[in-house]
């Protein structure tokens, strides 16, 4: 069996050497233009030049949830593309989401100034109940960030595109019960993948159904907002501010305003980062099951884009 790594952003020399640990009947090699067909791959925005020379490929493994580099370029449709499902990532988003929600809410960025100030104030306690917390996506890392809210003891709301059912979520589904769900909420965490129907889905008309006072928390891709409708929303008042980890161009160029608005916390893409043990043993379990024609879990749907 012939396995490629193509992943731009990735030192492939521990990958390759994790997988050959893995799969040690396996050949696992670097992608080269001009090299044999292979029968998987592990990839992160790979040129479109490998897809065309490997059409024969039985799953693409992305080194990511996220697939939306993947589903931009022209794949086999015999092709598998198969996202990473959790590996480790839920408990980090958990983390980032809850640091950036806490943080907001006891005024901690204000406490900072007050520090560096030199200046000893204390602020009003605020009621959790004032903060509902609404989760776009409720999917592996929408519930596990869901969860980790719940324990903090904020009201939780949930919007997903078909309905689900979580413990101790509110939970909407699809266009129709967007506007409801955006007005119960406070403080909005985007997890949505980014597909035809979620981009720019995060813009003036939909900011301005938050409570008053809406935070928001992008932890999903830089594609969901509208960049230019933000600092007008937070500078009017409308929002108090934003948690940003996902940008349209990563990073932001110098001169973009995110980096020095007051009310907007900049995180360079890190919410919740590939771990290398936890995707090479899913990666692996999953080729093994695929050869033998056994189902497995993170398998994309083209149709759907995630
Ligand atoms: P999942 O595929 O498990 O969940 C996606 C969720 O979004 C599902 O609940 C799905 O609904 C919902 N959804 C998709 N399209 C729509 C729509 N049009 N309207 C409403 N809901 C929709 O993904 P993950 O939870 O694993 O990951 C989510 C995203 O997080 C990734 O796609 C990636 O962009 C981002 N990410 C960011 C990282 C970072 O470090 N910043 C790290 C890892 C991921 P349904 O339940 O009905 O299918
Ligand atoms: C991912 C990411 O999609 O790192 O996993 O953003």
């Amino acid at each position: 069996m012939k396995i490629y790594f193509c992943g731009a952003d990735f030192k492939p020399e521990p990958w390759l050497a994790a997988l050959r640990a893995a799969l040690p009947q396996a050949s696992v090699e670097v992608w080269s233009p001009g090299a044999p067909p292979g029968d998987y791959a592990m990839v992160w925005a790979p040129p479109q030049a490998f897809l065309d020379e490997q059409p024969q490929l039985k799953a693409l493994f992305n080194l990511g949830a996220g697939v939306d580099a993947l589903t931009q370029l022209r794949i086999a449709p015999a092709t598998k593309i198969v996202r990473l499902d959790d590996a480790g990532m839920s408990v980090q988003m958990a983390e980032y989401v809850l640091q950036a929600l806490i943080r907001h809410f006891r005024e901690f960025d204000g406490y900072e100034a007050d520090m560096a100030a030199g200046q000893w104030s204390f602020r009003k306690p605020r009621l959790r109940a004032d903060f509902p917390v609404g989760i776009m996506g409720l999917g592996v890392l929408g519930q596990r960030v869901a969860r980790a809210v719940q324990q903090f003891e904020f009201p939780v709301m949930g919007w997903s595109r078909s309905p689900r059912q979580v413990e101790g979520v509110r939970c909407h589904a699809g266009v129709q019960e967007f506007d409801a769900f955006l007005a119960e909420t406070r403080v909005l965490v985007c997890l949505l993948p980014l597909t035809d129907e979620t981009r720019g889905i995060l813009n003036r008309r939909t900011l301005s159904r938050l409570r008053p006072g809406g935070y928001l928390i992008n932890v999903a891709r830089g594609g969901h907002l509208v960049e230019e409708d933000l600092i007008p929303l937070i500078d009017s008042g409308q929002l108090a501010g934003a948690a940003l980890d996902v940008f349209q161009q990563e990073p932001p160029p110098t001169s973009h305003p995110f980096w020095r608005h007051p009310r907007i916390t900049v995180t360079p893409h890190t919410a919740a980062r590939t771990l290398r043990d936890e995707s090479v043993t899913q990666i692996a379990g999953k080729i093994q099951r695929l050869e033998q024609d056994l189902p497995i879990a993170g398998i994309v749907d083209p149709s759907k884009g995630y």
